[in-house]
């Protein structure tokens, strides 16, 4: 299982009632990654920090934030599926 720390500084921005959202969930748990959730769906900081950053508050998104690097935010579940895919998949 990956460790919490190769997933260190990915968060989701979304919420557990979200179809989109699941296909996110879904591929992050077949990588074993354990990617905390910032839960949108009922407003708050969350969301606000998510419109602020995106222009929009449509989720998933995936925020990935790396030591000396710029925040990074993906939106579209297929595009994040296939970043997760990507960095933490195995061509096994
Ligand atoms: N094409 C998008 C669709 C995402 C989408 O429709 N998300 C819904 C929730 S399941 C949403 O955020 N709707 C409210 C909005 O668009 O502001 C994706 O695949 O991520």
């Amino acid at each position: 299982m990956m460790g919490e720390e190769e997933a260190h500084g990915l968060t989701i921005y979304g919420y557990p009632q979200c179809p989109f959202c699941r296909r996110v969930f879904n591929a992050a748990a077949s990588l074993g990654l354990e990617i905390p959730l910032r839960n949108t769906l009922f407003g708050g900081e969350d969301k606000r920090d998510l419109k602020e950053a995106v222009g929009r508050t449509t989720v998933p998104v995936l925020r990935i934030e790396q030591e000396g690097a710029n925040t990074v935010w993906i939106s579209e579940s297929a595009d994040i599926v296939a970043y997760l895919e990507e960095r933490f998949g195995t061509t096994a």
